[in-house]
């Protein structure tokens, strides 16, 4: 098996400090929340920003203030833009974060339109899948296609067979927005993508350690942080996503897997580097 990639997504966009008080939203807290995940073992960042008021935003500048900060206080992380930003957001505003120098690594591809938080729309049309995979692929970004049910692996690979996502393809299965965190959808989604693509998992809320577990166990990769869940357990908030980052090196290391370093995760990734 190879080993293990963890992912942090340290502060997402609807998230906030009512829900757990070490919410990042100021460039420094983001900074110091995405180096709480790296020194425990993260070696891909998903980033969001937020203005100091926490408010969700693709702006271009905000986007580059933070990842000069994470990238100088993380050596050689990987960084992974949010196309997604935050619901209802237009195409336009959503792709700035890919416009930031040097040209992130890898970024979010939303594939499929879907019901966020119960009553929000996030729309991802396929036209907009088609386009956000040219934008990526002319920016020479790897995609990690977000999939919130199984249809939305037919649409990723609808898109890819017309040119515009690369394979090998690096999918992240998001359980417990649409299609309920369970481990049979797990084994259902893993088992149903090109040989040769890898794969991540996110378990949202209280889904998200037995969901981190299964997927230590099935070989693929792990993510955790604020933007999915707030708890280390029932009642008790994480004091940051490094807490979190820590849990799955544990569960990792219980059950004999290594965690790679972004080296190694830019080699699973088939990143250039
Ligand atoms: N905030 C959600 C509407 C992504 O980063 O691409 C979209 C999201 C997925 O978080
Ligand atoms: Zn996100």
């Amino acid at each position: 098996m190879e080993k293990l990639i963890i992912t942090s997504c340290i502060c997402g966009a609807e998230v906030t400090k009512e829900h757990n008080p070490a919410v990042p939203y100021t460039a420094e807290e983001t900074i110091q929340e995405a180096k709480s995940a790296y020194d425990a073992g993260a070696s891909i960042i998903h980033l969001h920003v937020r203005w100091d008021d926490g408010t969700p935003t693709q702006d271009k500048a905000r986007f580059q203030a933070v990842a000069d900060g994470i990238r100088e206080a993380c050596p050689g992380i990987i960084l992974q833009v949010s196309t997604g930003g935050a619901v209802g957001m237009s195409d336009f505003e959503r792709l700035q974060s890919t416009e930031i120098l040097p040209v992130p690594e890898m970024a979010s591809l939303d594939c499929g339109t879907l019901n966020f938080g119960g009553n929000d729309i996030f729309i991802n049309t396929d036209d907009t899948i088609d386009h956000f995979g040219d934008v990526l692929k002319e920016r020479g970004i790897k995609p990690e296609c977000e999939v919130f049910d199984k249809g939305m692996i037919d649409l990723a690979l609808k898109s890819a067979a017309k040119g515009h996502i690369d394979s090998p393809m690096h999918f992240n299965f998001v359980l417990g927005v649409q299609m309920a965190a369970t481990i049979r959808d797990l084994v259902f989604m893993a088992t149903s993508i090109p040989a040769g693509s890898t794969w991540t998992a996110t378990g949202i809320g209280k889904g998200c350690w037995d969901i981190a577990a299964a997927t230590i166990g099935m070989g693929g990769h792990v993510r955790v942080g604020f933007e999915d869940n707030v708890y280390m357990a029932k009642g008790v908030l994480a004091k940051s996503n490094g807490q979190m980052v820590e849990r799955v090196v544990q569960l990792a290391g219980l059950m004999n897997r290594g965690i790679a370093s972004p080296e190694e995760a830019r080699r699973i990734l088939g990143l250039a580097g």
